[in-house]
């Protein structure tokens, strides 16, 4: 059975970098599995991306040796079960605001006797490269579990969100965690607000055995966010790094603003 490079990484304390695919192309997919980043995540929470594009995108990115993870477009059963019994190597909830809904994330996400994760399906071993019976015995030490700290009262409730056992990573997800603060969306911005609540999500991850995750738009913030302890990365996204050279490009022609359409 192939290991998760990520989840080895991130316990043996290193930092890991990935990227995001929110183009529903298994082309792009093929093309940024060759880049080089750690991982990368199929964006379903904001895109038109159904799990049949997902799971043969976890194909392709598997067989090019890249980590397969997947944001899911809500908290449910139904929707992790779906990412990781198609083949995900790991998911990434959004809006884990308490301490019950990360122990729902962990219910499903790992079989018992850490939770509760319904036995089936083929194509999670195949990503694995190995058998059903040798993926049951080894996914609760393989797969990656995600939790996403990006709104205030997720902030509040660190402590005994970050208290549940079977987490992974506390990913912030910094535009929504601005606008539930009534800020405008943004990667950073110098906000005591916000700012503390960098400071806390960090300290937490610490004080809990939990990997601190952040998603930043270009390689100097990855650096700065390494820096001060982040070990999960995310830099921008295919459509981002796309649309963010193509302006540049256009602009220096006389074509366009310049202005990249998405901001990750
Ligand atoms: C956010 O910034 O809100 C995100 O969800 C980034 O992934
Ligand atoms: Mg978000």
């Amino acid at each position: 059975m192939k290991r998760n490079n990520v989840r080895a990484k991130l316990k043996a304390g290193e930092a890991s970098v990935g990227s995001w695919l929110n183009l529903s192309s298994s082309s792009a997919a093929q093309l940024m599995s060759k880049v080089g980043f750690d991982w990368l995540t199929i964006e379903m929470e904001h895109s038109p991306i159904s799990f049949e594009t997902a799971a043969q995108n976890f194909a392709i990115l598997s067989g090019n040796g890249m980590a397969p993870l997947l944001r899911v477009p809500s908290n449910s059963i139904e929707n992790i079960k779906r990412a990781l019994d198609t083949g995900a190597w790991g998911v990434i909830v959004p809006m884990v605001n308490s301490k019950p809904e990360a122990e729902a994330v962990v219910s499903a996400a790992r079989y018992a006797p850490l939770g509760d994760r319904s036995v089936g399906g083929i194509l999670h071993a195949a990503t694995f490269d190995t058998t059903t019976g040798e993926y049951y015995k080894n996914a609760n030490d393989e797969i990656l579990v995600v939790l996403m700290a990006e709104h205030v009262d997720a902030i509040k409730e660190a402590d005994a969100i970050l208290s549940t056992p079977g987490i992974d990573v506390v990913f912030i997800g910094p535009n929504d965690l601005h606008n539930s603060m009534g800020l405008p969306p943004a990667f950073e911005s110098e906000h005591p607000e916000f700012l503390n609540a960098v400071s806390h999500i960090l300290e937490m991850a610490k004080k809990h055995g939990v990997a601190a995750g952040i998603h930043v738009p270009d390689a100097e913030a990855a650096k700065r966010r390494i820096e001060q302890g982040f070990q999960f990365v995310a830099v921008a996204s295919d459509a981002g790094l796309m649309l963010g050279k193509a302006g540049e490009v256009a602009k220096s022609l006389g074509l366009g603003s310049g202005q990249a359409m998405a901001k990750y």
